[in-house]
């Protein structure tokens, strides 16, 4: 029986990190289904590969890009927007894996959140020098369902701003295999990535894949 967190104990898991009133840190809870998960991100990324999205104002996006789920994530000249098909193939976007909606589902609910059903999922790959802007996620429908983001590979540090542009931001480690679950009063606040520092993880090599699990439909 466990009486006491070990620390030293690499089986240990740690306890989760509120950040925020509704924000919160799971370290290392995507470790157990990370073997599975990544042949089959893999088998989206043949499907649908990552991409350097235009932003409205004609940038190229550092990040690659690409979705999986009954909705994807598309930016250009146009603007923001969720999109059934992928533009690049005029096809729908490669299935959701259920093992990524059954993480996302229980992390939710540790977070309090119940029923988080996701039908989108974003995909972003990061290379060392890579960084995300601060930004709020608001091209969502109901912005009363928690967004769930799964780090993997290189660790990054996290931005997690307030309710406008200019408030002070707090610094996040996120590691491989971490799950940030947002929602609620916090839903909409400013967010980024620090740019990523090069390195060599066992799995990933010199990437960071995020995966962000969004109820956008
Ligand atoms: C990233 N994540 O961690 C970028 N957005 O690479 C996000 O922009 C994000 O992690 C909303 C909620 C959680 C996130
Ligand atoms: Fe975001």
């Amino acid at each position: 029986m466990q009486t006491e967190l070990d620390l030293f104990d690499p089986e240990s898991p740690l306890p989760p990190q509120w950040v925020a009133a509704q924000a919160v840190v799971l370290p290392g809870f995507a470790l157990p289904q990370v073997e599975v998960m990544l042949p089959l991100l893999r088998h989206v990324v043949a499907q649908a590969p990552f991409r350097h999205m235009l932003t409205p104002g004609g940038l190229k996006m550092a990040v690659g890009l690409t979705n999986c789920g009954a909705l994807g994530w598309v930016s250009d000249r146009q603007g923001y927007r969720y999109s059934p098909v992928d533009p690049l193939s005029n096809r729908p976007w490669p299935e959701l894996p259920g093992v990524l909606l059954e993480l996302a589902s229980r992390a939710a609910l540790v977070a309090g959140f119940t029923d988080f059903q996701p039908d989108a999922c974003l995909v972003n790959c990061y290379r060392p020098g890579n960084r995300l802007s601060l930004h709020q996620d608001r091209d969502e429908r109901d912005f009363t369902q928690p967004i769930v983001s799964v780090s993997l590979g290189l660790p990054a540090v996290f931005l997690l701003g307030g309710h406008s542009r200019s408030e002070p931001t707090q610094r996040i480690g996120l590691r491989h295999g971490d799950v940030l679950v947002w929602g609620g009063d916090d839903r909409l606040r400013f967010h980024g990535v620090l740019p990523l520092k090069a390195g060599a993880h066992p799995q990933l090599g010199s990437l960071r894949i995020n995966l962000t699990l969004r109820k956008a439909g």
